[in-house]
């Protein structure tokens, strides 16, 4: 049994999205589109885990082997102490890395909109870190604009903003560089952000990655219509849709979409969607960066690169990012 406890658990009560709404909204639009964060029910958090053992998903593997390669230079960046704020706590391997390679760390705040499996996860963690202060917050992380007081620095370490898994990449660059520019805010002077970034490579190496054999991520981006069948009573034809994903060069993404196989009607409620076949409903993209280009978004949202790494294989990078020193001579944030 677990007799750890948490230093604090704020609930700053997130709004819950409107599924049925944004389904709606998704429909209607041209090209059609159903936001990717609907993905991740207990289901899809399921898929995504297995996802990430496939040996096509590189992602997840090369980024803890390179979180566990650099630990010592985290610690020498961060020094003794630091506050480490995760932003969307889902699964707690990284933070566990992280937290074994830093410097007696203060403290962790987790962040997430899951109430329930945040206080576990920050629990399970609490447990096993005794000399670490932790909190959780359940909170949309995109949303969050301060940290309640509960969750200020510890005095004298960094607070040590952490965002890992190159969830940034689900951001179109517009947004990741507000989104960049939110968590600067929140971190506040001092701070820094250790972040994951998905790497620019070989396209067959990224449409493999999103084209599994096993057919994970086809099973995840279908899970889509799988709730709104079951959460919204929508009528649709289950068997009528496939798997699509490919890597679109020019914009830097992969992006994923439902394909429909054939004329067919989406009822939601008393609207009705008439898709063709081979229509395309737009699930999903994830932006991959170059190491140049991922830096100047960095430094655009008032951040300075102090240290970037990749794996031997360049798949994956790690960002370390200070928030830039505004009192300096002739620094903007554009
Ligand atoms: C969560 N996110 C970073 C994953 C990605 O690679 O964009 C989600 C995912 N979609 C398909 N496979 C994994």
């Amino acid at each position: 049994m677990c007799s750890a406890s948490l230093a604090f658990f704020v609930d700053l009560e997130p709004a819950v999205a409107d599924f049925r709404d944004s389904v709606v909204t998704g429909l209607s639009q041209s090209p059609r589109q159903l936001a990717c964060k609907f993905f991740y029910d207990d289901a899809g958090l399921d898929l995504f885990g297995k996802i990430c053992e496939t040996p096509e998903y590189y992602v997840t593997r090369a980024e803890t082997a390179l979180l566990r390669g650099i630990g010592p230079k985290i610690a020498a960046l961060a020094g003794p102490g630091a506050s480490v704020v995760e932003f969307g706590a889902g699964f707690d391997l990284k933070v566990r890395l992280l937290l074994d390679a830093l410097d007696r760390p203060a403290q962790y705040v987790a962040i997430d909109i899951a109430g329930g499996p945040l206080r576990d996860m920050a629990l399970a963690v609490a447990a096993d870190y005794p000399g670490v202060r932790v909190g959780a917050i359940c909170a949309d992380f995109t949303t969050l604009t301060t940290l309640p007081a509960d969750a200020a620095a510890r005095a004298g370490g960094v607070a040590l903003g952490f965002f890992p898994g190159s969830t940034i990449g689900n951001f179109a660059p517009p947004e990741a560089r507000a989104f960049l520019r939110q968590i600067h805010a929140v971190l506040g002077p001092g701070g820094a952000l250790l972040i994951g970034v998905d790497l620019k490579k070989d396209t067959a190496r990224l449409n493999a990655a999103y084209n599994d054999a096993a057919g994970y991520t086809a099973a995840f981006n279908l899970n889509l219509l799988h709730r709104m069948v079951g959460e919204l009573g929508v009528e649709l034809d289950l068997d009528g849709f496939e798997h699509y994903a490919f890597y679109n060069e020019a914009e830097g993404r992969i992006e994923m979409h439902l394909r429909s196989l054939r004329d067919q009607d989406i009822r939601v409620g008393d609207r009705r969607f008439e898709l063709g076949a081979g229509e395309l409903i737009h699930t999903e993209n994830s932006y991959k960066y170059t190491l140049g280009e991922f830096r100047d978004m960095a430094k655009q949202a008032g951040f300075d690169a102090r240290a970037s790494w990749t794996d031997d294989d360049d798949l994956f990078s790690i960002h370390y990012l200070a928030v830039a020193d505004r009192t300096r001579p002739g620094h903007r944030i554009v």
